[in-house]
């Protein structure tokens, strides 16, 4: 049994002071308020839960960076879409791993605990499946492991290459899959987690151009519980497109026409009409937002405003994994929407006027939810934990919500200092435990990558 002890904690009734929080089997056994710190405890001056990270393509992160150059057209979504296909087609199973175990464990110096890994590079270089058909999913698997974060693993059916079944393009040869085939490999996905401790398996529809109506309603009854994750009305183009071919706008389709419910989380849902974002909250999906990816991918602005005072929830995803950040995702989610609405403190709530707790508080619960897990610093929830440093220049003279405020807005070098999953600590200060050899196999793999 570990203890840990915060001179204050941000449990599920609020901030605590003084707080030693017991852990056993990788669970929080206890958790006491008001208790002094004894010598057998680890002593720490701010904790607060691990965030989930609900969106994520691992590999993305080999090409951080390497789309900011204008092309010979003006540059888009789509286009950078045609430069990822193009570091898809060369990656091999250990460039993923490489990759993938790199984003991890930025993810989790960044203060995120657990990952929604929306996996959807199955097949060899060729379009074949490998001869273990999960061999990729293995992959993923092994670098989450290595790294020690949570893992969901939401396995990708992806069949065409817009509405209407379209045939798929070559540049998604890996990705494609009939439904038996991903039946398969479905089953072969949960194998491959079965080494990774409280690893989850879900399920995702990519979007509602890579498959069919015919081929949702197949798929769904895959998973009998367990999370269901698809990308909706990320760009216009998508929007004009739905709207073609089936006369709704992408949201209200798939409201119309899926079980759409708490099980749900809708990426992205950039696009909603105020309708649209009303009937989104009332099904008790999640909404995954991915603001740093969506302002980088020049998506749009989430409608805010309609989505939350339905109730609606949301989550943060790194998607693209550009930058991993915990903090840079909530202020750019609430910084997007100042500059749209011209106002401030947009996401504070009545019930918190803080605005980093109303985003920490929403990240986390509605995180929690899409991936399959419960959140906070809890009885018999997994001790997913993360420390803050109360020396940062950005916390000082600050207790209880006005260090989170510090810690989104206000800080240019991370105040996480350690970082706990499932009881067993792997960040210690603001370093994860195998950051330097993960980092040296990430270099080698993307130096022979860049080069060929
Ligand atoms: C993805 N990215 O799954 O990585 C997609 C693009 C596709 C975003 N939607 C891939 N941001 O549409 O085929
Ligand atoms: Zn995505």
């Amino acid at each position: 049994m570990a203890e840990l002890h915060f001179k204050q904690a941000l449990l599920p009734g609020g901030w605590s002071r003084e707080v030693r929080l017991s852990i056993a089997d990788g669970r929080i056994a206890a958790v006491d308020s008001g208790v002094a710190a004894s010598d057998a405890d680890e002593r720490h001056a701010i904790g607060v839960p691990g965030l989930p990270n609900l969106h994520s393509h691992g590999f993305q992160r080999g090409m951080a960076g390497l789309t900011e150059i204008r092309g010979m057209s003006s540059d888009s979504f789509w286009t950078w879409r045609e430069l990822m296909y193009r570091f898809v087609t060369r990656m091999t199973p250990e460039d993923i791993e490489a990759i993938t175990a790199q984003a991890y464990v930025e993810m989790l110096e960044a203060g995120f605990t657990r990952v929604g890994e929306f996996h959807y590079v199955h097949h060899d270089r060729s379009g074949a499946p490998y001869e273990d058909i999960a061999e990729l999913a293995g992959r993923i698997a092994a670098a989450a492991h290595a790294s020690g974060i949570g893992l969901t693993l939401l396995p990708v059916f992806y069949a065409h290459a817009g509405f209407g079944g379209r045939a798929p393009d070559e540049g998604q040869r890996r990705f494609i899959n009939t439904v038996d085939r991903f039946g398969l490999l479905l089953e072969a996905s949960r194998r491959a987690v079965a080494g990774c401790k409280g690893a989850k398996v879900g399920v995702a529809p990519h979007s509602l151009r890579a498959i069919t109506p015919d081929q949702l309603a197949a798929i769904l009854p895959m998973v009998a519980d367990g999370p269901i994750h698809i990308h909706v009305a990320e760009q216009m183009k998508e929007v004009d497109d739905c709207l073609a071919w089936s006369g709704s706008r992408p949201v209200q389709w798939l409201i119309d026409h899926a079980p759409v419910d708490r099980r749900w989380c809708l990426v992205h849902a950039t696009h909603m009409t105020n309708e649209e974002a009303r009937a989104m909250a009332a099904t008790g999906a999640v909404a995954g937002l991915c603001p740093v990816t969506e302002a980088n991918l020049g998506d749009g602005i989430f409608n805010a405003p309609a989505f939350f005072a339905a109730g609606g929830m949301y989550g943060l995803g790194t998607d693209s994994n550009v930058l991993i950040g915990a903090a840079d995702e909530l202020r750019q989610l609430e910084y997007s929407q100042r500059l749209k609405l011209r106002a401030r403190n947009v996401m504070a709530t009545s019930r918190t006027a803080s605005t980093g707790r109303a985003l920490f508080d929403g990240a986390l619960a509605g995180g929690a939810l899409a991936l399959g897990v419960g959140c906070g610093l809890a009885v018999g929830l997994a001790a997913d934990i993360v420390s803050l440093d109360a020396d940062s220049p950005a916390l000082a003279a600050r207790s209880g919500d006005a260090i989170l405020d510090g810690w989104i807005f206000g800080s240019r070098r991370s105040p996480v200092d350690c970082v706990w999953t499932s009881g067993r600590k792997v960040v210690t200060n603001s370093r994860h435990y195998q950051a330097e050899p993960v980092e040296a196999n990430f270099r080698r793999r993307l130096e022979g990558l860049l080069a060929e």
